[in-house]
């Protein structure tokens, strides 16, 4: 039995997902965080990249969140992406993220911001100078250049790869050592700097090296994985948290290429992150909130004039997505219009998180597009490209 797909309105009807993205929990969505406040209170401008791709501006985000900081957000296109705006390069010539303008003062380079913070608003717990934090701060860019020659080296033999994930494994165990030091899950004794320091690369790594080189960081290292499932019960965290799909797409063109190893696992792992089932990638293990679908649907709902235009097969797919949210919202099966498989994977391709919405909620919809896309058909979209993203192009949904 299969349903005809609901109008827009029908579907309107069947979210109530709001949130409060001034006062609210942690949300990509945001311009303005006042934690409470006047806006009168607000001295600080975070200008970060429209996608939230960029590792060091999350670092700041989690941190002002954290802090409870009013403060305004400007969102500025990433090269890899598209064009950087002309008023940004008036601000910061070399157009590099993040910056925050602290009462009308541009201050950039991501450590640097995060000192000049801590001067006027106070440290989070251990500061960035601390003694005890210096170190932390250090084992974390040796693990990032661990991480980046493993991963950014082109593949040249197995021999060779397996060198590097020795190297970047015996990185990883003092990190483990570093986290079992203290009895509490994050990196001092509580919740502070060291673990905002960490947050960006880790969260990265755990994608990027699951997807490129079949190793599990989350799952095989228990002080990691400790640390990751404290952070996940953290609101701001989760605010901030991308997903393995959104990151190992992301990555590529950032990094100046991420390599494939091609052992069997890896090839189990890619084929798990780009075709499904998202659910129980270990992305993220907090339990999925019961309005997740909703969440999805109203995001979409919301976009869905851009969404269809930005799509190579416009003239389907209104009628396609209709569908797809259709099976989503009511979990009834719906036909999408034949020949809409690619135009549906298309969109499965490019929901990003947090950008667009919430782990959980990205993983539904991509799972209601994948099963109403194999009802039209098994044909994949062609692979996303990895030397630029433009694609991605925030100028289509303006
Ligand atoms: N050392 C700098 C690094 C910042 C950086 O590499 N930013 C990248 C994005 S993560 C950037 O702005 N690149 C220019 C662009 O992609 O448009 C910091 O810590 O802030």
């Amino acid at each position: 039995m299969t349903i005809a797909a609901l109008s827009w309105a029908e579907l309107a009807s069947l979210t109530n997902f709001q949130i409060d993205t001034v006062n609210g929990v942690t949300n990509a969505q945001s311009r303005l965080r006042l934690f409470g406040h006047s806006e009168a209170d607000v001295r600080v401008i975070f200008y970060r990249d429209n996608h939230a791709w960029c590792p060091y501006c999350q670092k700041i985000w989690l941190w002002l969140e954290e802090k409870q900081i009013p403060y305004r957000i400007e969102k500025v296109t990433m090269f890899c992406y598209g064009e950087k705006e002309a008023w940004y390069k008036k601000i910061v010539p070399s157009g590099m993220l993040p910056a925050i303008a602290l009462d009308g003062k541009i201050i950039t380079e991501s450590d640097d911001i995060l000192i000049a913070l801590e001067k006027v608003f106070g440290a989070l717990n251990h500061g960035m100078t601390d003694a005890k934090v210096l170190p932390i701060r250090r084992l974390e860019r040796t693990l990032f250049r661990a991480w980046c020659e493993w991963l950014c080296r082109p593949f040249i033999s197995a021999q060779h790869d397996l060198h590097y994930r020795q190297k970047f494994v015996e990185v990883m165990q003092k990190v483990e050592a570093a986290l079992g030091s203290t009895p509490s899950p994050y990196f001092l004794e509580d919740f502070g700097t060291a673990d905002v320091i960490f947050t960006p690369y880790v969260e990265r790594m755990n994608a990027s090296l699951y997807y490129y080189k079949g190793y599990s960081m989350r799952e095989e290292n228990p002080h990691m994985s400790a640390w990751f499932d404290a952070m996940e019960t953290r609101l701001t965290y989760r605010g901030t948290q991308s997903d393995f799909h959104t990151h190992v797409h992301d990555l590529p063109p950032q990094m100046g290429g991420c390599y494939e190893n091609g052992e069997p696992q890896m090839l189990i792992n890619k084929d798990r992150v780009d075709h499904g089932s998202w659910f129980g990638l270990p992305d993220v293990s907090y339990p999925e909130p019961a309005n997740s679908r909703e969440e999805a649907l109203q995001r979409v709902i919301k976009h869905r004039a851009n969404i269809i235009k930005a799509n190579p097969e416009k003239q389907i797919f209104d009628e396609a997505l209709r569908c797809a949210l259709t099976f989503l919202i009511t979990n009834e099966v719906c036909s999408p219009p034949p020949e809409s498989d690619l135009a549906l994977r298309y969109l499965r391709d490019r929901i990003n998180v947090p950008r667009d919405m919430s782990i959980y909620a990205a993983k539904r919809l991509r799972d209601a597009l994948e099963k109403t896309a194999s009802l039209a058909g098994d044909r994949q979209s062609p692979a996303l490209p990895t030397r630029h993203r433009r694609d991605q192009d925030p100028v289509a949904f303006r």
